[in-house]
């Protein structure tokens, strides 16, 4: 057992009585209609509290490079980048691309994205030219951060984009050369500015589009808000715990929603010492981390939980893991066993955290002191009102035990304030004044919340959301496929992984070459987080009479489950 020391929420129910968003508001000296800037209030407000020269940052990359920033550190990087963009004719309100890995750059970049006053568009590195086009077309993005090796997708695609003005190249050592259009920057060489008055931007100016996939159409670009500080900041205090002596690793890539909430602004805002790894997942390089760093709060998620789960417990005994004092997790069903492994092997449970890309942050929660149930989310972070909906009426449901829509009263400051160009799909969410979150849960008797699952076609794969339209359209662009259709098996790690039928065109045959050139093809195309693990080719796809096809059947039969009402089946 480890040593209990008061959490940082205290009571629970003591909480909820009086709770109010300007708890936090007061804490951060903000008062209603002032401006607010999130990257403001990351660095230099930290840096006017005396903790200029605290370590905010460590990094650590591939073969043990460690780069290490103060709070300081930010402050000038941030305003420096901030300028440079200002320089380049940059304005507020536009959408600059973060399109890196977990280099230092991507951190601090975003930073001065924002002290700018201009949008933050963080995407996945790993994402091909295709997921790439779709998201910077949409946001009609004026600049794209990026490095060497990912700058050729977007010189693939550059052509389609009227709205891109600039290619930054942050690690130009003047080794490449660089295309027409393409700038180098270099954080080392530059010159620190020392002044960049942060732009002076109020609670409902943008901050943050992160790009979420849906069911149908086209990723949505989800619009947040610089008030959205005032609810990352007080989830990571009182979820996260996290407090000024801690060592805190946030294990997500700010491409998602996790890797900015809680990866940039929950931690700095707090003043907070955070660290990171660039490099690929290891049960032995991530217990050496936390060794190395005497890391003290780590938030993960339940794939890599499951990962470790699997590497065993030789490979724990080997590292001293005591510094650990907090877990918790994030982006998918996080199941009773891992919850019950890791008291076991790390004397801590993980604690777990439910919430969306649209949430902005955390909903429902295990917070410290409250009962841990495994496999229950637990119950609503003061200040949310959550509830579940009738499946049919959207009205709230009263009794216990049966599934309904999760469903949070809006209000809250880091909700959605819109889909960027896409009103319509933004005012589906809403129902009977409720926020849909567009997921199925239950409640027991004591309010706990126990996710059932999505209510739509949405596939979650290693806690990554991929949209079965997209891998669709893309798998109809190979020219010997007809029709195809996108669903999900389960697997042992990643909960789910994609699977595509497929049909073919007049002519073609089915064959282990054509199975091996479609996915050549699409892997291109496709961010490896939504690459099919199997393609299995079918005479004919199951449809409904209006020609519909019922993703459901295939799914049901991969997970062994019932099919269900089958009446507008069309080729049965
Ligand atoms: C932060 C994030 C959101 C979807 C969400 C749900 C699933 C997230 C979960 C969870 C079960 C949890 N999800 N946390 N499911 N238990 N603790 O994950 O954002 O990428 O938008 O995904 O992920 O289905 O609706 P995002």
């Amino acid at each position: 057992m480890k040593t209990t020391i008061p959490s940082n929420i205290g009571s629970y129910e003591a909480r909820l009585k009086d709770f109010s968003w300007s708890i936090a508001e007061k804490e951060l000296g903000y008062r209603p209609g002032d401006d607010i800037n999130i990257a403001w209030y990351c660095t230099d407000r930290i840096c006017k509290m005396g903790k200029a020269s605290k370590t905010a940052f460590i990094w650590e990359g591939l073969g043990g490079a460690e780069k290490k920033y103060t709070f300081n550190d930010l402050r000038l990087a941030s305003n420096t980048i901030a300028s440079f963009f200002k320089g380049l004719g940059i304005r507020r309100e536009q959408r600059v691309c973060l399109f890196m890995d977990r280099i230092p750059e991507l951190y601090l970049g975003f930073l001065g994205v924002l002290k700018l006053g201009a949008v933050a568009q963080p995407l996945f590195s790993a994402f091909g030219d295709e997921s790439l086009l779709v998201r910077l077309e949409n946001a009609q993005t004026t600049a794209v951060m990026t490095t060497h090796k990912h700058v050729n997708k977007v010189r693939k695609i550059r052509e389609k984009l009227p709205h891109l003005k600039h290619i930054i190249v942050v690690d130009d050592q003047g080794k490449k050369p660089l295309q027409a259009g393409e700038v180098a920057f270099s954080l080392e060489k530059a010159e620190p500015v020392e002044d960049f008055q942060a732009a002076a931007t109020k609670a409902e100016s943008p901050s943050v589009l992160h790009y979420t996939s849906g069911t149908t159409g086209q990723p949505k670009g989800v619009r947040h808000v610089h008030y959205s500080l005032i609810s990352q900041y007080l989830t990571a205090k009182w979820v996260l715990d996290l407090r000024d002596d801690d060592m805190y690793w946030c294990t997500a890539d700010p491409g998602w929603v996790t890797g900015t909430s809680y990866g940039i602004i929950g931690p700095w805002s707090l003043g907070v010492t955070q660290c990171v790894l660039d490099v690929g997942f290891s049960a032995d390089a991530w217990y050496q981390f936390i060794e190395k760093h005497k890391i003290t709060m780590w938030y993960s998620a339940p794939t890599a939980i499951r990962s470790l789960m699997k590497a065993g417990e030789e490979v724990v005994k080997k590292h001293d893991l005591s510094s650990l004092r907090h877990l918790a997790s994030v982006g998918e069903p996080l199941n009773a066993e891992a919850v019950v492994w890791s008291q076991r092997v790390f004397g801590l449970p993980f604690h777990d955290s439910y919430w969306q890309t649209e949430t902005g942050s955390i909903m429902i929660t295990n917070l410290p002191g409250m009962k841990i149930k495994p496999g229950s989310m637990a119950k609503p972070f003061p200040g949310i009102t959550a509830t579940l909906l009738d499946l049919a009426t959207f009205e709230p449901m009263n009794s216990t035990g049966k599934v309904g829509l999760i469903a949070v009263r809006p209000g809250w400051p880091a909700m959605l304030r819109g889909y960027w160009n896409n009103e319509e799909a933004y005012k589906k969410k809403f129902r009977n004044g409720w926020y849909l979150t567009g997921d199925r849960a239950t409640i027991d008797q004591d309010g706990y919340f126990w996710f059932v699952g999505r209510d739509d076609d949405v596939i979650n794969t290693a806690g990554h959301l991929v949209s079965p339209f997209e891998v669709e359209s893309v798998l109809l662009e190979h020219p010997a496929v007809a029709e195809s259709a996108v669903v999900s098996k389960p697997d042992e790690i990643n909960m789910e992984v994609v699977k595509a039928f497929v049909t073919l065109k007049p002519g073609r045959q089915p064959s282990d070459d054509l199975q091996l050139e479609i996915m050549n093809f699409i892997r291109k195309k496709l961010s490896p987080l939504a690459m099919p693990q199997e393609i299995e080719f079918t005479p004919s796809l199951p449809k409904t009479r209006s020609g519909k096809i019922m993703r459901r059947v295939l799914k049901a039969k991969e997970w062994g489950q019932e099919i269900g009402d089958i009446s507008t089946l069309e080729n049965d």
